[in-house]
């Protein structure tokens, strides 16, 4: 069975347990196919207030998250684990953690994720970074959030992980487009339909027409896809059509 190991190394611990217990990833955790190992940065400290900041040289405001405690972290994560170590940090300054970089970290055995807090880290930290990844272009108030979001993302590519009932291949972003829309029952709620063809149990039409949705909703909401999106011949000829039907 292959299993990828995280290291997490964090301030606020509780919050990264919480988050991990939960879903598809808390129940790879359960069956051991992913293995998260949550490291409290404060342990790592070694003055009495246990100081995981400090003011910024050259002044102004805010705090920096101090380098030695995040250097023995590492140095006691990689004792443990044995090289080679993947250490990535979240932060807006990254290159963006996209669906194809999710899918190249779940090759890997062992990732370390640093979590930022305050105005960063001390710049020095990065000579032992492997990558830098943003979620998106928005500040957070620390590297936590993202740092789940790595993981969950990665997690779905490690096999085994995501039920046959939700395949990995199918959904949204696999082959770069947005998702088609879904319906559960009733089929009438209030005045709201479930669309006739999703009903009529013709499936070569039902496959068409989600196609066309998923086509349709990126042409619109997110354009810049298509220009990368691994489209098949009915797919392109779906989008010639609803291009030129509005100019
Ligand atoms: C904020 C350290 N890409 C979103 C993102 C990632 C990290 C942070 N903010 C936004 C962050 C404060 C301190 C990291």
């Amino acid at each position: 069975m292959s299993t990828i190991t995280f290291d997490i190394v964090t301030i606020f611990p509780a919050m990264i347990e919480a988050a991990l217990a939960e879903g598809v990833v808390g129940r790879a955790i359960e069956r051991r196919q992913l293995d998260v190992a949550i490291h409290d940065l404060r342990n790592f400290t070694t003055d009495r207030h246990r100081s995981v900041d400090d003011v910024p040289y050259g002044g102004g405001p805010g705090m920096v998250m101090k380098p030695e405690p995040i250097f023995k972290a590492l140095d006691a994560i990689e004792a443990r684990r044995g090289q080679p170590l993947t250490v990535l940090l979240t932060s807006p300054q990254g290159t963006l953690f996209t669906q194809a970089a999710a899918e190249r970290l779940s090759g890997k055995e062992h990732v370390v994720l640093l979590c930022g807090r305050y105005e960063g880290v001390d710049e020095r930290v990065r000579s032992r970074v492997d990558e830098e990844v943003s979620i998106g272009d928005y500040v957070l108030s620390g590297g936590e959030l993202p740092a789940l979001v790595v993981i969950d993302a990665v997690a779905r590519f490690v096999p085994g992980v995501v039920g046959d009932e939700q395949s990995v291949v199918e959904e949204s972003f696999s082959r770069g487009l947005l998702d088609f829309p879904h319906y559960t029952r009733p089929a009438i709620v209030g005045a709201a339909r479930v669309p006739d063809v999703l009903l009529s149990g013709n499936h070569a039409e039902i496959r068409r027409w989600r196609k066309r949705q998923a086509v349709a909703r990126t042409l619109a909401r997110r354009p810049e896809l298509l220009e990368t999106a691994a489209l098949d011949e009915e797919e392109r000829a779906i989008l010639e059509e609803l291009k030129g039907s509005q100019p």
